[in-house]
């Protein structure tokens, strides 16, 4: 069932203002349990348009669910994706305002700037590699707005995929520098090692969940543009954190990142 405009934009706003103004609401698909994945992509692009309206600026674009950790931790078998405003980016060394979210949880994920448009349908991996200009490693910290963090795949898409903010900084590299698949990250949450991975856990390469992203976007007409800041989706498991937390993420090649939540 495809919902009308009227209800799109109810459900946009619905969604919208509890991230706004950080407060849980009940997921979408209990009261439309038959809405579509396009719907929620319409749900999504619609609270992205009255964002813009109001002179909120986009930033970049994210990849999520893109790996077996992220996918078992949240129930969910397949990735989507959201878009980054502009006050979602956090300088290294933030100091997060904890109280102005909900039930923040941290992610460690590569971060990929393009030099060349990329376009679906049939974006592949060396598509991405010749088109990106550098990497940086990125912290996502991303709160659902959903009541105990619990959802399907088409309330997540719905609430802009649970972005919230993000921290990048570190150092940059040339893509063709740096072993993707074996890029290692260790996450401490008051200097104690929480998570660890490789970037390979993303789609066997995260270059893969960018090409993927072109391809979604590519049923909307939609394109990556030069330029663009793009998340490529968590490593490892995400971790809740609490007031008074120390995030640490060391990244092989590419230096770390630090936060606190206060
Ligand atoms: C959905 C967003 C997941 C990632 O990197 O996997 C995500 C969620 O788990 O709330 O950003
Ligand atoms: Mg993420």
């Amino acid at each position: 069932m495809a919902l009308d405009e009227k209800t799109i934009e109810t459900l946009a706003k619905y969604c919208e203002y509890a991230e706004v103004d950080n407060y849980e609401i009940t997921k979408i698909t209990d009261e439309y349990p038959n809405m579509t994945y396009e719907d929620a992509y319409n749900i999504q692009w619609k609270a992205r348009e009255n964002k813009e309206k109001r002179g909120t600026k986009i930033v970049g674009m994210k990849m999520g669910l893109t790996s077996q950790a992220k996918m078992k931790q949240m129930g969910v078998s397949n990735p989507c994706y959201g878009y980054l405003a502009d006050y979602f980016s956090l300088e290294d060394g933030a100091n997060i305002k904890i109280d102005e979210l909900i039930h923040p949880k941290v992610e460690a994920e590569i971060a990929f700037v393009l030099k060349h448009d990329l376009k679906g349908p049939g974006c592949h991996i060396g598509d991405v590699l010749s088109a990106t200009d550098f990497i940086l490693p990125a912290v996502e910290i991303i709160d659902s707005r959903y009541t105990n963090f619990k959802f399907d795949l088409k309330s997540v898409i719905a609430d802009n995929s649970s972005s919230s903010r993000y921290v990048s900084g570190g150092r940059m590299r040339k893509i063709q520098d740096v072993d993707l698949k074996t890029l290692g990250v260790v996450m401490r949450i008051n200097g104690e090692i929480v998570q660890l991975g490789a970037a390979a856990a993303v789609l066997g390469n995260p270059a893969t969940s960018i090409a993927m992203l072109a391809n979604m976007l590519s049923k909307r007409g939609e394109i990556l543009k030069a330029g663009t800041f793009i998340l490529s989706g968590a490593i490892t498991a995400a971790v809740s954190v609490k007031k008074g937390d120390s995030v640490n993420v060391a990244f092989q090649d590419l230096g770390s990142l630090n936060m606190r939540f206060v």
